[in-house]
């Protein structure tokens, strides 16, 4: 498998680690064929150069466009050295192999960025480069292309080991390189020459490159299934443990993205965590009172900002948090692994992970707990693409920045936002910007109460959302806290039977199973009872992902002890909307920024 590298033929317009490459070259006694520019830079490195002029006896021609494209060249590079007949061929005409092709392209996509016109832009297509790499990738059995300086260190580390050889794997890995690029090339030359052509008709010039495989897609018959990058930027994620899920990787690429921003926005630690591509919770770390750890079955002391920040992400509405995806901000400490260790859960992506954290997650599950490392220095490429039924949406990612000072920004009632609702405001806005829309999200004390994800009417998901947040203010009523379980009640069974309580309107069927477990049947929590408790709570904040149509949201929003909203405005209904919150006492900004998300 090994081929000894005799003659190299180096043409590279971005001349970059020449100096090393050309000498080492000499050392193992290649000859070096060179193009013009190229063969100066060697030469002027010290290296023995045979001109391509002199190989093809033709001067190079129309100002170099043709320089490379001849026979002499390329019966060079594609004789197959195990056919006689192509040997044979090669010696008849008087042509020698070339064993290997160092090059790399004309920055066609460079030129593209600069805003140069189109006859410089044409001028940068590479024809005889791209020529001599497909060739050389084709016949990678005989002959090795190193298509970027990048691969210089280790191409010549291997010669250096062999005494001047490739081995045939290398040689392959190095063919499928040099496809990428050229194909990579080609695809920005049509995307460039169609949005010359036809503005209005871009063409995308995305390439991917295989990243691995889902377990299956949405669903188990959906298989095989996988996931990719996109060409020239890494994944934002590495699999520490497990294997994702097309689900799963849909989750933890919003709910990882959610915390970023939520960190950043606030400088605190923060959590979220995720179902069917919605957030259920999601928080900063901020103090828990008694009451709430205690609704929570929590111990505050033992407790990390980080951890605070899961449990409040989870306390939100952990019916819907059940068998969650989690994001953390930072590197998972102990605390935080300790809480996960008895949560149903399906995986986790966080910054990193410390080993004594690590050892806990990864022994979820069996051992199949999905553990991702978050890229934090990762950076996404500007445009966005997904397919449906065969067809291809391109948009610009949505990169609005949400700030306390942006919803804070334009208030429009008489009552202004409090410093403290600011957080909440932008915790709200934060979940909602990744959440299915339409949505609403109700955040208190730094954390989602609430969220209203995916309905096709936005006051249902004010109903559907104040609904939770009823049932999150009455988790720590006196009658709830101190509701009497038997020994042996699972954590779930727990708090599907509180909120079964709360909610007050079982069956008498229902009843009779939900009776089961408790040591002391439990008197009902009277719908009096919860609203005067629920009264306590005022200073709820409420975000929307799109501008209220209907004071009606308001009116439901009012039920739910919301005291701040912030919202794009830009309704026709404004006035009223606006009139609607006066009314109540509450504060609303318009932000002029919609967040719908699919
Ligand atoms: O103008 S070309 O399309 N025609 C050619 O025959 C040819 N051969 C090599 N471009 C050609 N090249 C390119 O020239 C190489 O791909 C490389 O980018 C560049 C190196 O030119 P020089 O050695 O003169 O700097």
């Amino acid at each position: 498998g090994l081929v000894h590298v005799k003659r190299a033929l180096v043409s590279v317009f971005d001349k970059q680690g020449i100096d090393v490459l050309g000498p080492a070259l000499a050392r193992h006694g290649v000859t070096v064929l060179s193009t013009g520019g190229t063969a100066a830079a060697l030469r002027k490195a010290g290296v023995p150069v045979v001109d391509v002029q002199d190989v093809t006896k033709w001067p190079e021609m129309l100002g170099g466009r043709v320089k490379t494209l001849h026979p002499a060249i390329h019966g060079g590079l594609l004789a197959n050295r195990k056919e006689e007949q192509h040997l044979k061929e090669l010696a008849d005409l008087n042509i020698e192999p070339i064993d290997m092709v160092i090059s790399n392209l004309y920055p066609f996509e460079k030129t593209v960025a600069s805003g140069k016109g189109f006859e410089d832009c044409i001028e940068m297509i590479d024809i005889g480069g791209p020529t001599m790499v497909r060739a050389a990738a084709k016949n990678c059995d005989s002959v090795a292309v190193v298509t970027s300086p990048d691969q210089y260190e280790a191409v010549l580390a291997e010669m250096d080991k062999t005494g001047g050889a490739l081995s045939v794997a290398t040689r392959r890995k190095l063919a499928a390189k040099a496809f990428t690029r050229t194909c990579e090339y080609d695809a920005a030359v049509a995307a460039y020459m169609t949005k010359e052509t036809t503005p209005d008709q871009a063409v995308s010039s995305r390439l991917y490159v295989q990243g691995g495989a889902l377990r299956y897609g949405a669903n188990p018959h959906q298989s095989p299934a996988s996931y990719a990058s996109v060409l020239g930027h890494a994944l934002p994620f590495r699999v520490v443990n497990g294997q994702p899920g097309y689900i799963n990787l849909m989750d933890a690429l919003n709910a990882w993205q959610l915390v970023r921003e939520l960190n950043s926005a606030l400088d605190l630690p923060a959590a979220a965590s995720f179902k069917h591509v919605s957030p259920a919770g999601a928080a900063v770390a901020t103090p828990l009172s008694a009451q709430l750890a205690k609704a929570y079955e929590v111990d505050p002391s033992t407790l990390s900002d980080q951890a605070l920040a899961y449990v409040r992400a989870r306390g939100a509405d952990p019916l819907s948090s059940y068998g969650d995806f989690v994001a953390i901000s930072g590197v998972v400490d102990e605390s935080t692994a300790r809480l996960l260790q008895f949560e149903v859960s399906d995986g986790i992506i966080a910054s990193g992970f410390e080993p004594a954290a690590l050892e806990i997650l990864k022994a979820k599950k069996k051992g199949r707990y999905l553990i991702l490392e978050g890229n934090l220095k990762y950076a996404a490429p500007a445009d966005e693409v997904k397919e449906v039924f065969g067809v291809a949406l391109t948009q610009i990612r949505n990169t609005a920045t949400i700030t306390p000072d942006l919803v804070n920004s334009k208030v429009v009632t008489k009552q202004s936002i409090h410093q403290e609702a600011l957080r909440d405001l932008v915790v709200a806005t934060i979940a909602v910007k990744y959440t299915q829309s339409n949505s609403v999200c109700y955040a208190a004390e730094g954390q989602v109460i609430g969220v209203g994800a995916g309905q096709q009417s936005r006051v249902d998901c004010v109903k559907l959302a104040g609904r939770k947040v009823d049932t999150w203010r009455a988790r720590t009523h006196p009658k709830v806290l101190n509701l009497k379980f038997k020994a042996g009640v699972k954590k779930q069974a727990r708090i599907n039977a509180r909120v079964a309580y709360i909610s007050n309107d079982m069956t008498p069927q229902e009843k009779t199973h939900w009776e089961e477990l408790f040591e002391e049947v439990p008197e009902p929590l009277t719908m009096e009872e919860s609203r005067e408790w629920a009264a306590s709570f005022k200073n709820v904040s409420l975000s929307s992902d799109a501008f209220f149509p209907f004071r009606d949201n308001i009116d439901q929003a009012a039920k739910h002890g919301v005291a701040f909203v912030t919202q794009p405005g830009g309704s026709v209904q404004d006035d009223t909307v606006i009139e609607a919150c006066d009314e109540y006492g509450m504060a609303m900004s318009f932000t002029g920024t919609r967040l719908f998300h699919h």
